[in-house]
């Protein structure tokens, strides 16, 4: 107990370290950039929740049909799957269908790996009731975490690994390449990866899913300056910046700004930095690339996997991809 208290702890003060080093190195970076990842405290986990309630963003509702028709289907698909390790489970409530059906044919321990501590926690009450399912959660980074459920995993026991959701496209094409490999890496032949992908659609649509009309997307992105002062005791004022979404068609991906509307200084002392910024100069907060569904059997190769079975939403273009790892 005091042992695990203590790991929290930790983890919870080595997770600072690397914020302020993520603030510092973006901020001095030209562009200046913030990694996405550092959207999702309780605020922005919260804002983020609402989003997927937005008309104008479809990827989360689409993500939800699929893997509750199909959810049956991925079962039916693998061998009984023991280990389940969801990357970035937030919440859960998408997971669950998927749940409920593996632990249909076997028991199962499910191991949620996230960044945001007060997602796990709602993950862990919302799905440790499943019966034949045991939640062990994991408060890391991707891929540290799924390192990590491979190393503790026993013998015979096959692995499922869910990426839902889209947050794939968080990566720019070769670094999604990158991850996928470092995801095959952790596995075992015969192990599957469920993998929720946003397909490319007209630009319109997706101008209006990441700039929606009540500004909730614009929220949650300043919300990550709003981390900054709260965290690392900055001063950004959040009236002097204001939020952007831009379709690059070259790189097929949407880009999410935070675009100074004023010339400004701004101070983060716990990340060591003091920066200006000129009028109109962006920070680039978030990519969210789009994929042509041609392109993911070449991924799948690439990374290692065979694909065993694709669904893809008839509303909203999203692809749901089960790949065997080879
Ligand atoms: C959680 C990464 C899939 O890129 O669509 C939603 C995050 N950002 N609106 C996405 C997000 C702005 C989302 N992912």
């Amino acid at each position: 107990m005091i042992r695990a208290l203590l790991d929290a702890h930790g983890a919870r003060a080595a997770r600072l370290v690397e914020f302020a080093e993520d603030v510092r190195s973006g901020l001095l970076a030209r562009p200046k950039t913030l990694p996405p990842r550092w959207f999702y405290d309780a605020v922005g986990s919260a804002l983020f929740e609402a989003i997927c309630q937005l008309p104008e963003y479809g990827v989360m509702r689409a993500d939800d049909r699929l893997l509750r028709r199909h959810a049956p289907d991925v079962a039916a698909r693998l061998p009984p799957v023991t280990l389940v390790a969801e990357l970035g489970s937030g919440t859960g409530r998408k997971t669950r269908a998927v749940l409920t059906a593996l632990a249909g044919r076997s028991s199962l321990t499910y191991r949620p790996i996230d960044v945001s501590a007060t997602a796990l926690e709602r993950c862990r009450r919302e799905l440790s009731r499943l019966p034949g399912v045991r939640v062990d959660a994991l408060e890391a980074d991707f891929l540290a975490g799924l390192r990590d459920v491979a190393g503790a995993r026993r013998d015979g026991e096959r692995a499922l690994v869910l990426f839902l959701g889209g947050t794939l496209g968080n990566f720019e094409r070769a670094a999604a390449l990158d991850f996928l490999g470092a995801v095959r890496a952790t596995l075992q032949p015969g192990d599957a990866l469920l993998l929720g992908v946003d397909l490319l659609k007209s630009e319109d649509r997706l101008l209006a899913a990441y700039d929606d009309p009540a500004g909730v997307t614009a929220a949650f992105n300043l919300n990550v300056l709003a981390r900054i002062n709260r965290e690392l005791g900055g001063n950004f004022d959040l009236r002097g910046f204001a939020h952007e979404a831009r379709w690059d068609a070259c790189a097929r991906r949407i880009e999410m700004h935070l675009r100074a509307l004023r010339p400004q200084v701004v101070s983060v002392p716990a990340a060591g930095v003091r920066v200006a910024f000129e009028e109109g100069e962006t920070i680039w907060t978030e990519t969210s690339s789009k994929f042509a569904p041609e392109e993911l059997p070449e991924l799948a190769a690439a990374a290692g996997f065979r694909v065993e079975a694709e669904w893809v939403d008839a509303e909203w273009p999203f692809a749901e991809c089960l790949w065997v790892a080879d």
